[in-house]
């Protein structure tokens, strides 16, 4: 999992935080998961007294916690601050305009300048953005952790507004609990299912390995998280684009390759978590319609990187969604024979193609990307330039 830092002495534990919540009363709790909130998730979703909705987007979690509160439900929002530029335009025309309380619980990723890169800037400017927003906030620490939440409970409720609680590395206690099993598919939903179900056996190394080995120089563009790290682990080509910020956009990133280079099929490894925070542009790729585009997702059912929260993917076939939007060509495949074949086939063949390949969990222990964004940049331009 992908969390600045891992566990930490007297840090609070997940359970605990969970009982301020709800002490609180905060009743209802959605979002998009984080590794340094993974232990409080596993506790909300593990809880009778709770519920806890994945959202696929922040600013949807937004959304939701503005209709909960309407519903007389007292809303808390869990995102990565990565998410909160994402919900910005939520906030400042939705939440703060028409007056709606709900808790934001914002991990404070890049804090003190000490991260990843993608989280350097957002780090630096979180605070700021609470204050752009005149939203009010405090800075969670271990000995306040209580009474910032029964603050914020206060607050939120009396100014009809939502206020923020900022969470830095080290306060909540992660990795803990275990998450639970990928979750069954949600009933009603399977039973309406048209495709058989999918069993995975192929973890999404093995996978990766079996599919890499037969590219070229194909450009392909990584959703972000550990699919990148993996795929790295595996052959790290100049071609490959790492997205290592911005969750959702692979799909985006390399539809424009795809129709900047008609002449070469491109393609996309993607994740459940990632095709689902941007879904429209399943729709954008039907109508654009690139034949050069195929997209691979690799479906865990779960956040994976962030420490296995379940996605809506175990009970919304993805492959039929692509279907539905257009895609010329839909497979899913859940060994690797099928899925090189597969690939093999799309790479040769018009499209858009959209391959679902349906993995287990499992997460190799593999090291971060060690290229400076610019420099993946610089390679993957000329990489592209002269596949
Ligand atoms: C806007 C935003 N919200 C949350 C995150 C934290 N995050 C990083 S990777 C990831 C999970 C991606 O899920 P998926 O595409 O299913 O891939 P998996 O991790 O399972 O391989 C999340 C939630 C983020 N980077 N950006």
């Amino acid at each position: 999992m992908t969390g600045p830092a891992p566990r930490a002495e007297g840090a609070v534990s997940g359970a605990r935080f969970a009982g301020f919540l709800l002490e609180a009363g905060f009743d209802l709790f959605t979002g998009v998961p984080c590794s340094m909130i993974e232990d409080l998730i596993v506790e909300l979703e593990s809880s009778p007294h709770a519920s806890y909705l994945p959202a696929v987007r922040e600013d949807a979690a937004v959304g939701l916690a503005g209709g909960a509160w309407l519903g007389e439900r007292r809303p808390a929002v869990l995102l990565q601050n990565s998410g909160l530029g994402t919900s910005l335009n939520a906030l400042a025309s939705f939440s703060l305009m028409y007056g709606l309380p709900a808790l934001l619980l914002v991990t404070w990723r890049g804090h003190e300048g000490r991260d990843a890169p993608e989280h350097l800037l957002t780090g630096e400017i979180t605070p700021h953005l609470l204050e752009l927003l005149d939203l009010p906030y405090r800075v969670l620490s271990r000995e306040s952790a209580a009474a910032d939440v029964a603050w914020a409970a206060g607050e939120t409720e009396a100014r009809l507004a939502p206020v923020a609680l900022l969470l830095p590395p080290g306060v909540l206690a992660t990795g803990e609990v275990a998450a639970g099993e990928a979750p069954p598919s949600a009933p009603g939903v399977a039973a309406r299912a048209t495709r058989p179900p999918l069993t995975p056996s192929l973890s999404r190394l093995a996978a990766l390995r079996a599919v890499v080995k037969d590219l070229d120089r194909e450009p392909v563009v990584h959703a972000n998280g550990y699919i990148c790290r993996e795929s790295f682990s595996v052959a790290d080509r100049p071609q490959n684009f790492y997205m290592i910020g911005s969750m959702g956009l692979a799909s985006s990133i390399g539809l424009g390759v795809a129709l900047a280079r008609p002449d070469l099929p491109t393609l996309v490894f993607d994740g459940d978590g990632n095709v689902l925070m941007n879904l429209g542009t399943l729709a954008q790729v039907g109508a654009v319609a690139p034949p050069n585009l195929v997209h691979v997702v690799f479906d865990n059912s779960v956040y994976g990187s962030t420490g296995n929260q379940r996605s809506l993917s175990a009970s919304v076939r993805l492959d039929a969604l692509a279907e539905a939007a257009g895609y010329r060509r839909v497979a899913a495949v859940t060994d690797a024979d099928a899925l090189v074949e597969t690939v093999r086939a799309m790479r040769r063949s018009d499209g858009p193609h959209f391959v679902l390949v349906k993995v287990t969990t499992e997460e190799a222990s593999v090291p971060r990307i060690p290229h400076t964004p610019p420099e993946i940049r610089d390679r993957f331009r000329a990489g592209v330039r002269t596949a």
